[in-house]
């Protein structure tokens, strides 16, 4: 049975129904308006780091073209819309010394003709764009980047928190710290493997803290908002089952990657226990510096606790084995002595990492459950992509988005999973970091060869659409 047949209300009466984007993914004018750089426009403009050279310099020209950008959101009649703000527009070196007051009135935009359109906005802080000034200073390896993430976050919560209530600090810290400082496909585009990624990681632990904080000291009392960050956690299942070691394997998976940032904010405040023994054995052994993985001092703000619910992007499932790690070579992978391998029955859509499997999300779903302490939870990411010829008549996304709606119902129904609402990625086709335009998620097409860059819905835009009312008016009923 679909969820199209259900006649019963799975989802919440006020669950919310959204899609999501980010700043430097959409908007363009990369130097407009006083417009400071990012790490992005600096990584993008490099040779060879982006598919074909490609850059964020225009995307989708959303910072032109918002209006556009809300026809489609009020076509998909969402009611919510994830969105992220770019620091550097908002302060062009990074600290609140200078102000940008257009940018400031461009999202004043944005945001008070969403809620006029009866849509209510979901503000992401930080979607990968370091203020360049900053990265100068050493991003997120530099302890000073908490108080500058702190000082941005106050200024934000001032300035929109009066209509924002619900904020998500750091979209995917994993992804931050692993691609941009271990592999260097993602900018700052540093390649320190072993270390980096883990200093880069804590000092974002460290910056979501402080910025909770400050919205609870000073903020919620009279905005009365929610303030999380967002996890990217693949679901991950032994190559064999049978194997004790890739049993152990799978569990060293899921602690190096959601539980890396899940468990210090949502667990025990401190990175996972096998993540800590893993490394401290591997520094011992091989002598590896004894500070790789920094600790939680209780001088500082304290980690755990600091989210309001857990906002999850989850894209795909793994088969992990265990993997001995080559003696003397520093890598994170080294560490985690797991590799994650795909199961052929899956099936890949478009890009190789994306193997479809939506029940991997209802188990993940319960797995956050069970081991967070049944937070509420907000899936802020899910998608499919497109590569290749485009095609508008895209029934295998509108099937995908139906198949992991009905696996997210059951995790509300069945394992009484606390959902509270499915932001699909993305909008629109937009750029995709280091691929470019060369893959398309979007629930709109973007023409990005036409000068207006015309959006023009998918087919599962209207199969999303129609997924949304027939669930909102459902429960509109039941109410
Ligand atoms: C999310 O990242 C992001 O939040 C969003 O901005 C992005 O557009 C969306 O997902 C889709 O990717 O195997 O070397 O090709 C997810 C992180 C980063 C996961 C790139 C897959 C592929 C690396 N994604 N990664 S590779």
């Amino acid at each position: 049975m679909s969820i199209c047949d259900k006649r019963e209300n799975v989802f919440p009466h006020d669950f919310a129904w959204g899609a999501a984007t980010s700043a430097y993914q959409i908007e363009g004018g990369w130097n407009a308006d006083d417009k400071g750089l990012s790490i992005w426009d600096t990584f993008s403009h490099g040779k060879g780091t982006v598919f074909e050279d490609q850059s964020g310099d225009v995307a989708c020209n959303s910072y032109t073209l918002w209006e556009e950008d809300l026809r489609c959101i009020k076509q998909l009649g969402l009611t919510h819309y994830r969105m992220s703000l770019s620091w550097s527009r908002l302060l062009p070196d990074g600290t609140t010394r200078h102000v940008n007051q257009k940018g400031v009135n461009y999202y004043n935009k944005v945001i008070n003709d969403l809620l006029a359109g009866n849509v209510t906005p979901v503000v992401t802080l930080y979607h990968f764009d370091l203020p360049q000034a900053l990265q100068d200073r050493g991003g997120w390896t530099w302890a000073g980047v908490a108080d500058a993430f702190e000082a941005y976050a106050v200024l934000c919560f001032r300035t929109f928190g009066d209509r924002v209530r619900l904020w998500l600090t750091l979209n995917e810290p994993y992804i931050c710290a692993k691609l941009g400082h271990e592999d260097g496909l993602f900018a700052p585009g540093v390649r320190d493997p072993g270390v980096s990624a883990y200093r880069a990681g804590h000092n974002m632990l460290r910056a979501h803290a402080r910025a909770w904080h400050a919205y609870d000291a000073l903020f919620r009392p009279e905005q009365e908002g929610l303030v999380s960050l967002a996890l990217n956690g693949d679901w991950a299942e032994p190559l064999d089952p049978r194997s004790p070691q890739d049993v152990a394997a799978t569990e060293r998976y899921m602690a190096f990657t959601l539980g890396w940032f899940a468990s210090p904010v949502f667990m025990t405040g401190d990175y996972p226990a096998t993540m800590r023994s893993q490394i401290e054995a591997r520094n011992l052994a091989q002598g590896f510096p004894r500070d790789r993985l920094p600790v939680f001092v209780d001088t500082e703000p304290r980690v755990l606790g600091t989210a309001d619910f857990f906002a999850l992007n989850y894209y795909t499932s793994r088969r992990v084995r265990a993997v001995s790690s080559p003696p003397g070579t520093l890598s994170f992978k080294g560490d985690r002595e797991a590799e994650d391998v795909l199961d052929p029955s899956w099936p890949v859509c478009g890009v190789p990492w994306l193997a479809v499997v939506p029940d991997g999300l209802r188990k993940l779903l319960k797995y956050i459950k069970d081991t967070c302490q049944e937070p509420a939870i907000y899936i802020t990411e899910n998608g499919f992509a497109q590569v290749g010829a485009v095609d508008l008549e895209d029934s295998q996304r509108g099937q995908f988005y139906q198949d992991t709606l009905l696996e997210v119902s059951k995790a509300v129904r069945e394992d009484g999973v606390n959902v509270r609402g499915y932001f699909a990625w993305s909008l629109m086709d937009n750029f995709e970091w280091a691929d470019g335009f060369s893959v398309r998620f979007g629930l709109f097409h973007v023409d990005f060869a036409h000068p207006q860059l015309t959006r023009t819905m998918y087919r599962s835009g209207r199969d999303y659409a129609d997924i949304i009312k027939r669930n909102y008016s459902q429960s509109a009923m039941k109410k």
